[in-house]
């Protein structure tokens, strides 16, 4: 990222969340209701464990904005952790933890734990795993929020849609349901599936699951519209959008693989069958009768909308638990249990359409730059578009 920087800071169960958004031009009406609601999205979807009927997510604004508008000064924001009132004894910043506290001793499979263990040398694996915690991810929704509001300004929307759950896919593409129509549908759907035979079966999985001690991943795609031709570039490796959603997509926690277009796919099909012809007429422009690319050629949007699938894992901590070592005693035990959801695909997309916002944003004001909202409505050409 180059002209929108963000850093988050702050632990699962910590005082709370914090955030710094750098970059963004002054003068752009912002809407904390909007934020709000961003992060009431990421709190829900069916699958999800107790933690989300603890908190209600809200932003709060230290700096930055002045009014409801940016000033172009950096945006400090603050999500409260209402779980700190039953952690506060155990995660104090200086005290020691409470008496009746015991350490998290052994790792479970597929977390941070061991890894993190190992790196930073901790013999209470809670020290690894509330920062490797996907509550994080709050954090990044607030601050995308803010981001997108930018992007929605020139008419750039974002949506997204689960397709997969374990392996029960569903039949609806998004290019048969208007746009505008897609986030009220997905969002509809407890777990923001399109397809409402694949959503019952859906459901039905993540019952199995939780029944079973288990978790199930899956596959969500998250589209933008709108998105004007020519952000990215092609001219040097770190600059390629693709590769700049591909790298945001997958530091998520539990995304294992990103697609574009037709994504794997394309691999299988001849050359004839993968790419989108070209077109132009005077009143459209140039334009294509099919999105297999996904709206990106050697890592630069070409007008049509963006296309990004993302893989997320089961989660990894099991109520039936799998294998593992006390990293103390050094003996073979079951893995550490503690309350985590079943499910958490329809949440992970409403946080790919964030991450997805934070990415465009930036290209958008790459190619347009602006200290202002107005300097960039100035420069912004429907002419870019196609
Ligand atoms: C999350 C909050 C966490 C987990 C989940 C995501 O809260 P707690 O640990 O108190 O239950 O529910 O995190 C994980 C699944 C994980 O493996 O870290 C949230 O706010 O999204």
């Amino acid at each position: 990222m180059s002209h929108l920087r963000y850093l988050t800071a702050g632990e699962s169960h910590g005082r709370a969340l914090v955030g710094i958004l750098e970059g963004m031009p002054a003068n752009l009406s912002v809407s904390k209701e909007y934020i709000d609601h961003q992060l009431k999205r990421r709190q829900s979807g069916y699958g999800r464990g107790g933690r989300m009927k603890i908190e209600q997510d809200q932003v709060e604004v230290l700096s930055g904005i002045r009014s409801g508008k940016t000033m172009g000064s950096p945006i400090a924001c603050v999500v409260w952790n209402r779980d700190w009132e039953n952690w506060g004894k155990h995660m104090d910043p200086w005290k020691p933890p409470f008496e009746r506290y015991h350490p998290v001793t052994v790792p479970r499979p597929g977390h941070a734990d061991l890894a993190g263990t190992l790196k930073y040398r901790q013999s209470d694996i809670r020290n690894v795993l509330e920062r490797a915690s996907a509550r994080e991810t709050a954090m990044r929704v607030a601050l995308a929020s803010i981001a997108r509001q930018l992007l929605e300004h020139f008419q750039i929307q974002i949506a997204s849609h689960v397709v997969q759950i374990h392996n029960v896919t569903s039949k609806i593409e998004f290019s048969e349901i208007d746009p505008t129509e897609l986030t009220a549908l997905a969002d509809a759907s407890p777990v923001r599936c399109l397809d409402s035979t694949a959503e019952k079966e859906m459901i039905a999985r993540i019952d199995q699951a939780k029944a079973e001690g288990n978790s199930v991943g899956g596959i969500f795609e998250v589209i933008a519209t709108n998105v004007p031709a020519g952000l990215g570039s092609y001219a040097q490796w770190d600059r390629k959008l693709d590769g700049l959603i591909s790298q945001a997509m997958a530091s998520l926690p539990a995304m294992k693989a990103v697609e574009i277009g037709l994504g794997v796919q394309s691999a299988s099909r001849w050359g004839a069958e993968c790419h989108d012809e070209i077109y132009y007429e005077q009143s459209k422009g140039y334009y294509r009768k099919t999105n297999r690319a996904g709206g990106l050629e050697a890592g630069v949007t070409n007008g049509q909308p963006l296309r990004v699938r993302v893989a997320m894992k089961p989660l990894s901590t099991l109520m039936r638990p799998l294998d593992s070592v006390n990293i103390v005693t050094k003996e073979a035990v079951k893995a550490h249990v503690e309350r985590s959801d079943v499910c958490a695909v329809p949440a992970a997309s409403i946080i790919g359409e964030a991450i997805l916002a934070l990415v465009l944003a930036d290209a958008f004001l790459e190619k347009l730059g602006g200290d202002s909202i107005e300097e960039i409505e100035e420069r912004y050409s429907l002419k870019l578009k196609n």
